[in-house]
């Protein structure tokens, strides 16, 4: 197998032999490539002149997400998604008889630069893909973005030079920003606009369920499902700006937030009195000690593990989950979790509509200097050591400072009690990971309000990334030309000492430092 596509890729060069630092199988690599290798081909056909369907737009979409970090890890599940793109091609074009591309000849490319690039697209789009997915379960699509998911794919297949791919690594970040704010209308819209809430980490007696990922689709249907059961509902991961919204937070029982980021949940979910439902990326090899209360959905699968079908159509069936959590029973007595530095509560629900509901006096604070810098700490969390750096450097910050802060690094300070800064909350959650949106809006927000370009603000851009989500929403920062941001907490390996320097000298990217440095730098 090869695979160098998150942070934690073996060596920080790529995994190989077995089994992936993630727990992936060398069958699940394989398959994986031969499912990109079939979307190539099927884009190929399309791109040449074939129509593309409803079929083939679901199909490229699902597709690229199962290829997401922590997804799938099921032979069979890739296997039927290989299946599927292969008929899907056959029926949209009956004599196409282009084979389905070989990802070796990728992972072998002489050219260092074009492997690297055509990486960073398929990364990307796989990234993309995901916010994509979440969108259309909300009934929202966009002509666009399939589009460039055949046609980036196609030019990957393709002897493409090094310079029409940099054109498509931009175009990558403008078409992931249409998608993110296309799933920021679907989320708002379908589920109102997220408010600033209080998170209790207390888990309270009796059954419950905790849930996930970032679909708030399924969440919408669990609660449903659960309302007047008995059984409770709590958030774990990049689920927890769910709480913010108030369409899903009228419903009593989602109580409140259980654990932290991804990568502790082997040590969470240990002996858990409960069953644990993945909406999307992110699960971790279950330990025996909880398998049997492992619940997938959409494209996450494991081996073994229970899951439940997406693909009938009407609500998905969470019975199963929900008489397991009353089987269970849940604790006898609540118990009194907290957050990674000892908080008892976190708050979320600072979207772009909270923040720029209050633009004005933050754009007044600015200007009096009572706001002396706004710092958007956010990303991935993981489980290389290294990333205390983001915790350290959030406390660094000077007391006269904002932190926007999203996805699931920010379990490392979110408990944090920072103090306020005219009135706010010094750290503002602004949700997950696709909720860079919201970060891009406020940001845009306040350059116009002083009249200059986003470099010029006083705001810094801290990221940490993990997986593919995080690359395409680095190559939507890059293409709107945002510029020193610091990068996390080590360098993809995918990104080629040729590619790095194009991002260095055009973007003035710079790898993660010292916090005193970094800090330093930020502030100057
Ligand atoms: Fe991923 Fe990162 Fe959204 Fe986390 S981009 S790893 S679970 O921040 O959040 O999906
Ligand atoms: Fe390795 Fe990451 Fe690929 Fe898993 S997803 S096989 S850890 S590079």
């Amino acid at each position: 197998m090869f695979c160098f596509q998150c942070e934690q890729t073996a060596r920080g060069t790529g995994c190989t032999g077995k089994q992936g630092v993630c727990g992936k199988s060398a069958e699940v690599a394989g398959l994986e490539d031969q499912l990109t290798g079939a979307m190539i081909a099927l884009s190929q056909g399309i791109v040449a002149g074939a129509a593309a369907t409803a079929a083939s737009d679901r199909a490229v979409m699902r597709g690229l997400f199962t290829c997401i970090t922590n997804v799938d890890f099921d032979p069979a599940s890739v296997q039927a998604a290989i299946d599927h793109v292969h008929a899907v091609k056959t029926a949209i074009a009956p004599f196409d008889t282009t084979p389905d591309f070989d990802m070796d000849a990728l992972w072998n490319e002489g050219d260092e630069d074009v492997r690297s690039l055509k990486s960073l697209v398929l990364f990307g789009i796989r990234g993309t893909a995901a916010y994509a997915y979440h969108a259309a379960a909300l009934g929202r699509s966009s002509r666009k973005v399939f589009d460039f998911f055949y046609k980036a794919l196609a030019a990957i297949g393709s002897d493409t030079a090094a310079d029409d791919l940099l054109v498509l690594v931009d175009e990558a970040g403008a078409v992931n920003l249409d998608c993110m704010a296309m799933l920021d209308e679907a989320n708002t819209g379908t589920y109102g606009t997220p408010v600033p809430t209080i998170v209790p980490l207390t888990v309270e007696d009796g059954p419950f369920i905790v849930v996930t990922g970032h679909d708030l689709k399924d969440l919408e249907e669990l609660l449903d499902q659960t309302d007047g059961t008995g059984v409770n509902v709590y958030t774990h991961g990049e689920m927890l700006p769910a709480h913010a919204y108030p369409e899903l937070k009228r419903h009593p029982q989602l109580k409140g937030n259980f654990g932290t980021a991804w990568q502790n949940q082997q040590r969470e979910f240990d002996n858990l009195p409960a069953p644990i439902l993945w909406t999307t990326n992110c699960l971790m090899p279950p330990r025996k000690s909880y398998a049997d209360r492992v619940w997938t959905t959409g494209v996450v699968d494991f081996p073994g593990c229970a899951h439940i079908d997406d693909t009938k159509g009407g609500a998905k069936d969470f019975s199963g989950v929900i008489d397991q959590a009353k089987r269970l029973g849940g604790y006898a007595e609540a118990q009194e979790f907290t957050g990674i530095n000892g908080g008892h509560e976190v708050t979320c629900g600072f979207g772009h509509g909270s923040v720029l509901g209050v633009a004005d006096k933050v754009i007044d604070a600015v200007k009096s200097g009572e706001i002396r810098h706004i710092f958007l700490v956010g990303g991935c969390d993981g489980a290389k050591p290294g990333r205390n750096y983001y915790t350290d450097f959030v406390k660094a910050t000077p007391a006269n400072s904002l932190v926007l802060t999203l996805a699931c690094g920010k379990f490392r300070f979110n408990d944090l009690d920072l103090g306020t800064v005219v009135g706010l909350p010094r750290i503002l959650d602004m949700g997950q990971c696709n909720d860079a949106y919201s970060a891009i809006q406020v940001a845009v927000a306040l350059a116009k309000a002083f009249d200059c370009s986003v470099n010029e603000l006083p705001l810094s851009i801290v990221l940490s990334w993990y997986e593919q989500k995080a690359v395409c929403v680095l190559l939507t920062l890059l293409h709107l030309g945002i510029k020193s941001i610091k990068l996390g907490p080590s360098l993809p390996a995918f990104v080629s000492p040729g590619v790095l320097d194009v991002l260095v000298k055009s973007y003035d990217i710079a790898p993660a430092g010292t916090v005193e440095d970094d800090l330093a730098g930020c502030l100057a």
